[in-house]
């Protein structure tokens, strides 16, 4: 049986700022993943830094920092059967162009850099994305 595990979501600037996170939000429920935590908030520079740190080195890096920087986001605590892999099969592949039919970017991506939303990668990555955005008080429920 698979147990529940959380996850981290963000639905990104671009989502936020066309009015569709209600959309992409309800997306993620109908998929099985239910909300544990949830913010609204604009990134600062230093903030988006470091939660891509990752990609410090990708020719992208910087415009990446520029988009998420752009306007509110919304991080989300996500719960469900096996949430890190679950999360990334409905969010669909990085380029829309490549994301199934049904997934959140297949939906309502706008290209391969505004891609609407972010989903933790690893079960390692997911516990420090959660604690990048949420204090434990946060998640106890
Ligand atoms: P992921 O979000 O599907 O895990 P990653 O390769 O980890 O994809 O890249 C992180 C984010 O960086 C992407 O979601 C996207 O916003 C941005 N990004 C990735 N590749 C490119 C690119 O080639 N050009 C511009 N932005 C990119
Ligand atoms: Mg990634």
């Amino acid at each position: 049986m698979k147990s529940d595990t959380r996850t981290l979501a963000i639905i990104k600037p671009d989502a936020v700022g066309s009015g569709l996170a209600g959309k992409v939000l309800a997306v993620l429920e109908d998929a099985g993943l239910s909300l544990v935590a949830a913010r609204v908030m604009t990134m600062s520079r230093a903030q988006a830094e470091a939660f891509y740190e990752i990609h410090s080195e990708r020719p992208f890096f910087g415009d990446l920092v520029d988009f998420m920087t752009s306007g509110p986001c919304m991080p989300l605590a996500l719960e469900g059967p096996d949430a890190v892999p679950l999360l990334r099969k409905v969010i669909g592949a990085t380029d829309p162009a490549e994301a199934a039919p049904g997934t959140v970017r297949g939906l309502y991506a706008e290209d391969k850099s505004r891609n609407a939303v972010h989903g933790s990668d690893s079960n390692e990555n997911a516990q420090r994305e959660l604690a990048f955005f949420f204090g434990e008080a946060d998640l106890l429920g």
